[in-house]
């Protein structure tokens, strides 16, 4: 298991490539231009700047997270075939400074979807939570208006540029059923896995999050089945799965240990974070451990030690905690703490597998 750290850039982040260098057993940033509009090709002078930044501070770039998909390839419209021909510059570049994996989503519009922050928990953390009946509830347009009356009302991951277009977006989307949105995920890896693949550079789908449709919008990458689904659409090595624990574990129909077994192969990189599922269906982010949530981390990690994971893992989200100010799910101190406890189960396994303690 290679530990990583995401960074979201110099004065983007509260967090400096030192403290991430303090973290024992992290060995690379998880990393994007941020700044670069989905669809657009990424200027290698940017790339450059990332590595030559990390690499100061002996960090390897090896995973970017993410290349975000332009709405146009998820929608299947003509223009698409322009955005995926800079999609496939964008891996050519990445390829040739090292990149090894890229995580990608295929969620419409929005990318990570809470209502709510900073939710305090009974320690008196705060953390991401995720009410259900509120985005069950809130009717698309309504939400278009709440955006554009208050512009500040936004979340991690939707870009701008996304919410600039909500309400043709959404009445673009009533013509997208679950089948086309699969289509056009087809129509998309055709063109660029074999480009992933003559530059070494394995593709990792992020589950969706939360794994269900939300706004009356279509969500595919939600399941165990349908993970399988997505990773026969083209069978190749290079068309992989970015796990994540915290995504799929908000239902609780999906067990992630099993899907750890099951795509062992296909998993380039791991998210692993655990989440608290209310009876309701809300959930509320926690910290790592299994008691404190309802995915069983110790079974997880159980299943990557066992498939002798050699692939990127990051500790994901974290709570807000020790009064530090930083982005939502992003902070310093949580996550170290999360790494820790990853650390402590896979080096207890490393050791106590060894000497036939525990099988
Ligand atoms: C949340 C992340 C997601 C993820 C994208 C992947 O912090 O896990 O935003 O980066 O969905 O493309
Ligand atoms: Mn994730």
């Amino acid at each position: 298991m290679k530990m990583t750290f995401r960074w979201f850039g110099e004065g983007n982040d509260s967090v400096s490539l030192n403290h991430i260098k303090h973290i024992p057993g992290v060995e690379g940033i998880v990393w994007a231009l941020h700044d670069v509009p989905a669809g657009e090709e990424w200027p290698m002078d940017k790339i450059l700047e990332i590595k030559e930044q990390a690499e100061a501070h002996g960090l390897n770039i090896d995973v970017v997270e993410s290349v975000n998909i332009h709405e146009d390839i998820k929608l299947g419209l003509p223009t698409r075939d322009k955005y995926i021909e800079n999609y496939k510059k964008t891996i050519e570049k990445l390829g040739k400074v090292g990149v090894k994996v890229i995580c990608y989503n295929f969620m419409p519009v929005f990318d990570w979807t809470r209502t709510n922050l900073f939710q305090e928990l009974e320690d008196g953390s705060t953390a991401l939570f995720y009410e259900k009946a509120i985005v069950d509830d809130m009717d698309p347009i309504e939400l278009v208006s709440t955006i554009s009356n208050n512009p500040d009302f936004t979340m991690p991951g939707w870009e701008p540029e996304r919410l600039e277009h909500l309400t043709d977006l959404f009445q673009a989307y009533k013509e997208v059923s679950e089948v086309d949105l699969w289509n056009n995920l087809h129509y998309f890896l055709e063109a660029i896995i074999p480009v992933a693949a003559e530059n070494d550079i394995k593709m990792a789908i992020h589950p969706d999050d939360p794994p269900w449709p939300i706004f009356g919008l279509p969500r595919i990458i939600t399941s165990q089945e349908n993970i399988r689904r997505l990773l026969n659409l083209i069978d190749s090595p290079y068309n992989g799965v970015t796990l994540c624990s915290g995504s799929l574990g908000a239902n609780p129909e999906n067990n992630v240990a099993e899907m750890v077994r099951e795509f062992a192969d296909r998993i380039p990189f791991a998210h692993i974070r655990n989440v608290k599922v209310y009876e309701n269906g809300d959930f509320i982010e926690t910290s790592h451990r299994s008691e404190d949530g309802s995915v069983d981390i110790l079974e997880i990690m159980k299943a990557y030690h066992d498939i002798g994971f050699k692939g990127y893992a990051r500790p994901d989200h974290g709570r807000h905690i020790w009064d530090e100010k930083c982005r939502p799910g992003y902070g310093l101190y949580d996550r170290g703490l999360g790494i820790m406890y990853l650390w402590g189960i896979w080096d207890s396994l490393n050791r106590y597998k060894e000497q036939g303690d525990v099988k």
